[in-house]
């Protein structure tokens, strides 16, 4: 429990968290050793480790090796129970309850769970909900459900709630890797007021602005892939 004890601790004291995502599948190996560094020269807590469509069986030899060079806690964030990997300190266990295909909201959390009851990974119950972005996105598109309305606040908060009364131990308002549009201020603002867990915000995020306007509007945690893939130095000017 102690990695969602840290993010909890973290809201508590309003300290905000930030994952660098990388996805094994878009990982240059030749220069990980490079990216590693910049990550820990970075404001990043955590490396969260997945995508939609991970197919290069290489998690295992991403975590271990990042785990040689950086200390910051491992997450696992798959996109279907394959990308299970013991290496990694923690899970988060999504359902994604944005959409309504059963295979996302139950069946591959069937499928998971003895693999997991065997690991020592931290498993950290989480509610998923992709927010239209602008363009289709590889989530929508691999788990063939639609993104919720970004404008229909009601809906999304009372989708929020019903993970949280669930059991959820997070929320995750994703916009989808490389939205055109990320998840909009009103939704955030609207989301952490109305659930006690924290909140989870990432897809689309391109700049520190960006961020900042997430963390504002009452996110606990930003999650940036894209931006940091396309330039290793994306967090060079950013001060928190
Ligand atoms: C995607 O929320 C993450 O699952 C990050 O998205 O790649 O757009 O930063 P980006």
């Amino acid at each position: 429990t102690e990695i969602y004890s840290q993010i909890l601790k973290a809201k508590v004291e309003n300290r905000k968290l930030l994952a660098v995502l990388l996805d094994p599948d878009k990982i240059i190996w030749d220069q990980l050793n490079h990216q590693i560094d910049r990550i820990n020269q970075s404001p990043a807590t955590h490396v969260f480790i997945g995508g939609s469509l991970v197919e290069s069986g290489r998690m295992d030899e991403l975590i271990e090796a990042i785990k040689q060079k950086c200390n910051l806690p491992i997450v696992l964030f798959p996109g279907n129970p394959s990308q299970i990997s013991n290496k990694a300190d923690a899970i988060l266990f999504l359902s994604l309850l944005s959409g309504r295909n059963p295979d996302y909201l139950i069946g591959h959390q069937v499928a998971a769970a003895p693999v997991l009851k065997k690991s020592s990974l931290e498993i950290i119950s989480t509610g998923y909900l992709l927010i239209e972005s602008g363009s289709e996105t590889a989530v929508a598109r691999v788990s063939k459900t639609r993104p919720m309305d970004r404008d229909n606040l009601e809906l999304v908060v009372a989708t929020a709630q019903a993970g949280e009364m669930l059991g959820n131990k997070l929320i995750y308002l994703e916009a989808g890797s490389g939205a055109r549009k990320a998840v909009p201020l009103q939704l955030i603002e609207s989301v952490s007021r109305n659930v006690a867990i924290p909140l989870i915000v990432g897809g689309g995020i391109m700049d520190a602005v960006g961020i900042q306007i997430a963390y504002n509007a009452g996110a606990d945690l930003v999650v940036i892939g894209t931006a940091f893939e396309k330039d290793f130095n994306f967090f060079n000017s950013y001060n928190q």
